[in-house]
C-alpha cells in the first residue's frame, strides 16, 4: 500500500464495489493534444490489472479503471514515463 503524507486529504474517492472495477482519478499536467492523451493511455494501460484508461488533454483528467486498487505510484510513474506529470485527484 502506498503511504500518503498526513498533510494530504485521504486520496480515495473510490467507489468500493466488489462487483465492479475500481476507478482512480488523477490530474495530469502538460498534455496539449490527442497525441498526448494517446501517450498517457499507452503507458498507463501497461500497468497490470488496468482495464480501462480515460484521459482528456482538455481537462487533464485521467481516470483509470482496474480490477483491483492500483498503487498510485505505479500510475504516476507511467504518466512520468509518457513525459507528463500527474497528481492524485
Ligand atoms: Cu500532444
Amino acid at each position: 500500500m502506498a503511504v500518503y503524507p498526513a498533510s494530504l486529504e485521504a486520496p480515495h474517492d473510490v467507489t468500493e464495489n466488489p462487483m465492479s472495477a475500481t476507478t482512480s482519478t488523477f490530474q495530469v499536467t502538460g498534455m496539449t493534444c490527442g497525441h498526448c492523451e494517446m501517450s498517457v493511455r499507452e503507458e498507463v494501460s501497461e500497468i497490470p490489472g488496468v482495464q480501462n484508461v480515460d484521459v482528456s488533454h482538455e481537462t487533464g483528467s485521467l481516470v483509470v479503471s482496474s480490477e483491483h486498487q492500483l498503487e498510485d505510484a505505479a500510475v504516476l510513474a507511467a504518466v512520468t514515463e509518457a513525459g507528463y506529470s500527474a497528481t492524485r485527484a
